[in-house]
């Protein structure tokens, strides 16, 4: 079914999330209202738990956002709790190999597709309910997250996964289990060329490839490289910046 995420895709253009670590509806509604197609719930490193992403989801998607969740890790449970919850985009981090991938997306899709376990807690979140099991499975997007060597060296076998939606970079994990250390928005000519291998390999297998940056001017170099969404920013980063950024400008003024 159509969301933000997919309309920007549908014309053509790549799409913008940012990132949420606070579980705050608050702090949701403000990111939502800041432009973006969507909003991710960091499950993995932000301090979100099962319990508030109820209402994480509906924040967003009640104002026209696609609510992603980034669950910790493969674990079929996690992943239909944030489904139930109202997620439409789930994002698996350190997928390394094959097995992983299956487990992640078998938990996004309702028989015959996969072994989601039917429990309607948000059927309306899919739009009509009389046929919410069709519209879930038309509408879920299962994403890995490449962001190790090992994950690297697996790539045809992770991404030939049916029914795999995409794949999102972990840009720090990425370099740093690589041994360049944690880099972010970076231009080193190693790290570019992961970057490359990655995207060939998402055209080959007809997947979206995302990547977690900060910097607006990079964000634009990534979807000129072939990216086709960025999740670009967040509540901790944003308000560290610009709390940062306002204290220079005090005490130089
Ligand atoms: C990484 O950089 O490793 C990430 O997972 C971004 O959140
Ligand atoms: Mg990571």
């Amino acid at each position: 079914a159509a969301h933000p995420m997919t309309t920007r895709w549908d014309a053509g253009e790549p799409a913008l999330l940012a990132t949420a670590m606070v579980p705050s509806t608050l702090v949701a509604e403000s990111i939502q209202r800041g432009g973006v197609d969507g909003v991710l719930f960091d499950m993995q490193h932000g301090h979100i738990d099962v319990q508030s992403l109820v209402g994480l989801c509906q924040t967003v998607g009640n104002l026209g956002g696609t609510p992603f969740v980034r669950v910790p890790s493969a674990d079929p449970w996690m992943i239909m709790k944030a489904l139930d919850a109202g997620a439409f985009g789930i994002v698996c981090p350190l997928v390394n190999t094959r097995e992983e991938a299956e487990s992640l997306v078998g938990a996004c899709f309702y028989p015959p597709l996969g072994g989601r376990s039917n429990g309607p807690t948000r059927p309306w979140a899919y739009g009509p309910t009389d046929d919410f099991h069709t519209t879930a499975n038309d509408t879920v997007l299962p994403f890995v997250m490449i962001e190790t060597e090992q994950g690297m060296a697996n790539l045809d076998d992770i991404f030939s996964v049916p029914r795999l939606a995409g794949v999102v970079i972990g840009p720090s994990d990425l370099a740093g289990t690589h041994g360049y250390g944690f880099q972010f928005d970076s231009h080193d000519e190693r790290v570019l060329e992961n970057y490359r291998r990655v995207l060939d390999a998402a055209r080959r297998h007809g997947l979206r490839a995302g990547i977690f940056t900060a910097d607006p001017a990079y964000s634009r170099e990534m979807v000129a490289l072939g990216f086709d969404f960025v999740l670009q920013g967040g509540d901790l980063g944003t308000i560290g910046a610009a709390t940062a950024a306002g204290s220079a400008a005090f005490r130089s003024g």
